[in-house]
């Protein structure tokens, strides 16, 4: 499974003041060790503070870069700042995200072309949040036929079926789990899959273990990647070991070890 690092995001207090105050250092020790831990691309949010997000998404991609050649997720809702960012990029990158929304199709598709970038499509339309497996297919359908339509090959399509707090929206998480395995059927080549892990845990306690128990059920369902904090070891080696359970890879008596980034 592909771990997204979730870190590089103005939305944790200590990146929204390293973008506000320039501390290059904060950002790249972060770009750093998440990929030291096994995070095989990175997010890049600015957060809801950054005063202009386009600037700080061009600075945010530039300090990364000069510690990484991992590739990158742009991570907004405004299509100016993912564009600043995919200028800028100089591994392929993945365009966090669209939704089924007509006008984000219209303005995200043709970057992803242009750029030759992957694409998340986040399975929400006009009605907002789906309110069950059902509605997610409907939107995911949506968002194929129009990267079909748009020539965005759908090897670089990352499904997302929208993970909600656990402690809200209890129900939620299976509807999103039989997503993970309704929206493999939806075109072949079969779309990819994602989420954005730590929403499951926002207001709980023991966040950690839910986040941890949430990925290895959703490997199980063939989940291709995940934006999630490849910082928490026991994450990472919870995902290592539902993925030997799965026969991903050889057990020896070291496959912790073995598998485990240094
Ligand atoms: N899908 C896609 N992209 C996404 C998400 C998604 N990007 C953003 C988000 N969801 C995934 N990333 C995070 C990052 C942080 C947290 C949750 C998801 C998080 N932050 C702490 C909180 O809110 O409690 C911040 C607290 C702190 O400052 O420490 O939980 O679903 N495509």
């Amino acid at each position: 499974m592909l771990v997204i690092g979730e870190r590089i995001n103005g939305m944790f207090k200590d990146v929204g003041k390293a973008i506000a105050d320039k501390e290059r250092g904060v950002i790249q020790k972060l770009a750093k060790d998440q990929v030291a831990q096994g995070a095989g691309m990175l997010d890049v949010n600015v957060g809801p503070a950054a005063a202009d997000a386009v600037e700080a998404m061009k600075w945010l991609v530039e300090v990364i870069q000069e510690v990484t050649d991992t590739p990158l997720a742009l991570d907004s809702t405004k299509p100016e700042v993912i564009e600043a960012g995919l200028k800028l990029v100089k591994k392929k990158a993945l365009i966090n995200s669209t939704t089924a929304k007509k006008e984000k199709l219209d303005s995200l598709l043709p970057m992803a072309k242009q750029y030759k970038a992957g694409l998340i499509g986040l399975t929400m339309g006009e009605s907002g949040i789906p309110r069950d497996r059902h509605q997610r297919s409907e939107f995911a359908a949506r968002i194929v036929s129009a990267c079909m339509e748009a020539q965005v090959p759908l090897e670089d399509l990352y499904l997302d079926p929208i993970i909600l707090p656990v402690n809200v929206a209890q129900a939620q998480a299976q509807e999103v789990l039989e997503s993970i395995r309704e929206f493999k059927l939806l075109s072949d080549p079969s779309p990819k899959t994602v989420v954005g892990l730590s929403n499951i845990s926002q207001g709980t306690k023991s966040r950690s273990l839910i986040n941890r128990t949430f990925l290895v059920m959703a490997a199980v369902c063939g989940l291709d990647a995940a934006i999630a904090d490849p910082l928490d070891k026991e994450l990472m080696d919870g995902l290592i070991t539902a993925e030997l359970i799965l026969n991903k890879h050889i057990y020896c008596a070291s496959f912790l070890d073995a598998r485990r980034k240094k």
